[in-house]
């Protein structure tokens, strides 16, 4: 087995790959590419991943690119039945979760990042910070719920679909927004919080992204 694994630590997409991976306590090899290290458009980065963004992880001959599809690749293979569950069943939730942050709760919150950090204060839009900020406490009252019945998102234990949602936790908690109060979806950070592997994957600096619009 020998892994690789590119992108930039402040990356949101490839913090969800470095921190499952710290959870399995594998080693791999970790180049720093995207945002102020470039090279997104060298032609050898371009013929591992045709899409030009970060993450991309290599495992022997096997080379895959979009976050969500690497977590759940390397849950099949290294931690099924741990972050990846073998029933079918319990397996649907941990996928429903997933797209969801995909489809739904990353935009919004990402969407309050870009909005907020990384656009310089003179070109700022409150309106439109203030709806992204009312969009994402709608999405997190929703984990908020869920996280009333059951410790984790997708039930009883950890799965990588807590590791997609909880790299939005660091950057949540730290940006000067309004956050309302949601108890179970402030446990559930603390749960998260305490764990070795977000800390060291996902609470990384996001200075050099404050008011850079340019990656
Ligand atoms: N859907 C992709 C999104 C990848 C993406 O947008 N990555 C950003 C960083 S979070 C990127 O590569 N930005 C350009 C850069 O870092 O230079 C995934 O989940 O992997």
């Amino acid at each position: 087995m020998s892994i690789t694994l590119w992108g930039r630590r402040n990356s949101a997409n490839v913090q969800k790959v470095s921190w499952l991976l710290a959870e399995l306590e594998m080693r791999y090899e970790h180049i720093l590419v995207g945002g102020s290290h470039g090279g997104l458009d060298a032609p050898e980065y371009l013929a591992l991943n045709p899409n030009a963004k970060v993450p991309t992880l290599r495992d022997g001959e096997l080379v895959l690119w979009e976050s969500h599809a690497i977590v759940r690749y390397l849950s099949a293979t290294y931690a099924s039945g741990l972050l990846w569950p073998v029933e079918p069943r319990d397996r649907a939730l941990v996928d429903q979760w997933t797209d969801w942050v995909a489809t739904t709760y990353q935009p919004a919150w990402v969407g309050v990042f870009w909005d907020l950090v990384r656009t310089p204060p003179a070109q700022q839009n409150a309106e439109a910070i203030r709806k992204g900020v009312a969009e994402t406490v709608r999405l997190q009252r929703m984990m908020d719920s869920r996280l009333a019945e059951v410790p984790y998102l997708a039930g009883e234990e950890l799965t990588y679909a807590d590791i997609v949602a909880g790299v939005s936790l660091y950057r949540w908690f730290t940006m000067p927004v309004d956050r309302s109060s949601l108890p179970h979806f402030e446990a559930w950070h603390e749960r998260l919080r305490a764990r070795k592997a977000f800390q060291e994957a996902v609470c990384v600096s996001y200075e050099e992204l404050v008011g850079r619009l340019a990656f």
